[in-house]
């Protein structure tokens, strides 16, 4: 019996050792990929300046050219193309869409502007000084957000998928998903190329996803919600959608649908990605 009793304490003493060496290292894996997911960075934001902007803009695209903002709207029978004074708001230039077309995402390419229709899978090349239509051309999705690299057109379809065009012929170049350590982000809205880092700001949400073009990674999170505090908003607003960049003062512009204001906010250590040859998308 006695004998018995001490392999039976053996056993334990040695089942309750495995038991350590298998739990431990499950519970280092569990932890580790938790840290590893809370560890995307958070980038965090001052607010440097707030300009007047149209209230009635249902903002659809933001960019920042050579001292003037450009600005895309939506809605049917109200979508236009502005051309705006960041200072007082005030609207130099700008152009009804027919009543058909609601506007989406524009970006500046050579001189010419270039905007995004959301279900009217068309988009309008417009010249930037006499805001004269061009040309327009089709794509086969919704047309969601739209941005440059200074190589290929970016746009957004309100999916977690980014496509690159070329903006010779507008065709499709190559596709990114967008992932997290959580999983896809989907309904990628506005976008904005800086500095080799794709912006995104997340339909109805105050997230700004910035993304790696490489590969689709996500490399960070900008969370704007502070900034419906400062709105001082008389009427309904909708959501935050609108994101541009000044080179000269290295701040980015943010704004919202049917927002009061523009704030140029300044970003702590802004991630930048160097591009090289080996980068470019080989065509399918
Ligand atoms: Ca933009």
């Amino acid at each position: 019996m006695r004998l018995i009793r001490n392999w039976s304490n053996l056993s334990i003493k040695w089942a309750f050792v495995l038991l350590i060496m298998l739990v431990i290292p499950v519970w280092y894996t569990c932890s580790r990929t938790n840290s590893e997911a809370e560890n995307e960075p958070v980038y965090s934001y001052e607010i440097a300046a707030v300009y007047p902007h149209d209230p009635s803009a249902f903002t659809q695209g933001l960019v920042y050219y050579n001292g003037f903002l450009y600005e895309g709207t939506g809605l049917h029978g109200a979508s236009s193309l502005r051309q705006v004074r960041l200072d007082d708001g005030l609207i130099i230039k700008g152009l009804l869409l027919p009543e058909q077309y609601f506007g989406e995402g524009i970006t500046i390419v050579d001189n010419q502007i270039i905007q995004l229709t959301w279900k009217e899978y068309t988009g309008f090349v417009y010249d930037l000084d006499s805001f004269t239509q061009l040309e327009q051309f089709t794509y086969p999705t919704e047309g969601w957000g739209l941005t440059f690299d200074g190589q290929y057109l970016i746009m957004s379809d309100g999916t977690s998928t980014l496509t690159f065009l070329d903006p010779k012929d507008y065709s499709q170049v190559k596709q990114i998903a967008v992932t997290s350590k959580t999983g896809p982000i989907e309904h990628l809205n506005e976008l904005e190329y800086i500095d080799g880092v794709i912006y995104a700001n997340i339909w109805q949400s105050d997230q700004v996803v910035l993304i790696n073009p490489k590969n689709g990674d996500v490399i960070g999170w900008i969370d704007f919600s502070d900034l419906r505090s400062h709105l001082n908003a008389e009427h309904q607003i909708d959501v935050l959608n609108g994101i541009a960049f000044n080179p000269d003062t290295g701040q980015l512009l943010i704004t919202g649908k049917l927002w009061p204001s523009i704030f140029a906010v300044e970003i702590g250590e802004r991630p930048i990605i160097i591009k090289s040859k080996s980068d470019e998308p080989e065509r399918s």
